[in-house]
């Protein structure tokens, strides 16, 4: 197998990389209206404008601002705030049901289903003790119906089709109305045909606010769902009868590097909400000092019952909030453990190449197919060089392997972002402030480029190494891989 140039190859990612960081930024830069709507008059607009497709990609930044009943406001991750109308002491929102197009990351868009023009739906965010009337149209070609996650109401509110209503059909709106008597971080997702509707991205949150404020408050208040998606490469339509082998791993249906950052500044204490209704379970690990786990569907738990950990498994239908000081200033690594979900798409059920010389393979192939590239023989990081170098993949699909960071690839994609700590980063701006500039005493510097350089103590090595990459280990018929040499344990 030919060895990559890899000067062309950091040439060409840097070009590449540029085109995908501009799509990111200006996604990034256009989430967040103001939102504090509480004085916004909607009430003699008609249904079509009063559930507009939402302004977040077209609004400015803004830094927030507190909300006229206290509350700092949740930022959701690429996402939105529900706007709502006062009517006698109600607050009244609108959700429509609807067909969209949405895009994970440049170069993926499908034809998904959400709530107002997006998936996932917009955030209703609300107060303790507060009275809400929530309308929802149904814009779809089949019946739905909203159940509200994990909060208290009357049963004929809670929104299971058959079970507490009629379904809704195809252009009817239904009216739920309650008084809410707790606060946490909740969700609102179908509970109709749900298998399909939430493949398709019917979900959202609904975050309510404690009426006393809190007793430790926070600085920053983040918030998203985690979800998971069968786009199969070449198709536009999320496939929803998969029930494990999915293609995309999403926070707030993005995927990683079109997923924001979360940025906040030394000393800050930042809340992080996330909420589960993919398929799968996810270990969610932040970089840097560890956090304290401190809510869930149950609201903020009392302090006696806050956990420090450094990864929090967020169960499906779950939602847990951890808490963090930042001590040191940094890029930090923010993504679930589980090491498929920071991947983007690629086949589960092909041979494993490590280790097998596939050149012969490859010219056979290029025979039939022009520009065959073998992979895998090291390792599958070469998959992001290929990228690089314009390797063009199926139809509307993602790299494996993608993002790129100020000394490389990141070799992520996905359930993954970054969360940056700067000690400069101004209360409430919650603009991107760009790569981390390391102190130069304060990162890790090659020392040799000799792979025999030191004495390390080592058990079992196949052999000294003589130059370059690892040595492919060959192994005699007959004999056992050292490493599985039992007796050897101990020594
Ligand atoms: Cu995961």
């Amino acid at each position: 197998m030919e060895k990559p140039d890899y000067s062309r190859r950091r040439l060409l990612q840097l070009a590449g990389s540029a085109g995908l960081l501009a799509g990111v930024t200006r996604t990034a830069s256009a989430q967040h209206e103001g939102h504090d709507m509480s004085t916004m008059d909607m009430s003699d607009m008609n249904m079509e404008k009063a559930a507009p497709t939402p302004p977040p990609e077209l609004a400015p930044p803004a830094a927030l601002k507190r909300h006229s009943q206290g509350y700092l406001p949740v930022r959701t991750l690429n996402g939105w705030t529900l706007p709502y109308t006062m009517k006698g002491g109600v607050k009244e929102f609108h959700l429509v049901a609807e067909e969209i197009e949405h895009e994970f990351a440049p170069g993926s868009r499908a034809k998904c289903w959400g709530y107002n023009g997006t998936t996932p739906g917009p955030t209703i965010e609300v107060v303790e003790g507060d009275r809400v009337r929530l309308l929802v149209t149904n814009r779809l070609g089949e019946p739905t119906s909203v159940h509200w996650h994990g909060i208290d109401l009357p049963a004929g509110y809670d929104g299971v089709a058959g079970l507490n209503q009629p379904a809704i059909k195809p252009g009817e709106t239904f009216a739920y109305e309650f008084t809410l008597k707790q606060h946490g971080t909740h969700m609102y997702h179908p509970h109709a045909d749900e298998m399909t509707q939430m493949a398709f991205g019917m979900m959202g949150l609904f975050i309510i606010h404690p009426k006393a404020g809190e007793e430790v408050p926070v600085d920053r208040d983040y918030a998203f769902l985690l979800h998971n998606w069968a786009l199969h490469p070449g198709t536009y339509r999320p496939d929803p009868a998969v029930m494990q082998d999915f293609d995309l791993w999403t926070f707030n249906s993005k995927v990683f590097p079109a997923i924001e950052n979360l940025v906040m500044r030394t000393g800050e204490r930042m809340r992080i909400r996330m909420g589960n209704l993919s398929m799968w379970n996810h270990p969610i690990h932040l970089h840097s000092n560890p956090f304290w786990v401190t809510g869930s569907d149950g609201g903020r738990w009392p302090r006696n019952q806050w956990r420090r950990e450094v990864t929090e498994i967020v169960g499906v239908g779950q939602m847990r909030d951890i808490e963090f000081i930042a001590t040191e200033p940094g890029d930090w690594a923010f993504h679930c453990h589980m090491a498929h979900h920071t991947m983007g798409p690629m086949g589960h059920a092909i041979p494993n190449p490590a280790g097998v010389d596939q050149s012969g393979v490859e010219a056979e192939i290029r025979k039939f197919l022009p520009g065959y590239g073998a992979m895998g023989q090291f390792g599958m990081a070469e998959h992001s060089g290929h990228v690089a170098m314009g390797l063009p993949g199926p139809d509307n699909t993602l790299p494996m392997m993608t993002g790129e960071g100020q000394f490389g690839p990141i070799e992520m994609g996905g359930m993954f972002t970054v969360v940056k700590v700067r000690d400069d980063q101004k209360a409430g701006d919650y603009s991107d402030p760009g790569a981390y500039r390391y102190p130069k005493h304060l990162i890790a510097k090659k020392v040799s480029g000799d792979p025999d350089f030191g004495d390390p103590p080592r058990r079992n090595p196949y052999g000294k190494s003589t130059s370059g990459p690892l040595a492919t280990p060959t192994m005699p018929k007959g004999e056992s891989m050292p490493g599985m040499d039992h007796s050897q344990h101990g020594r």
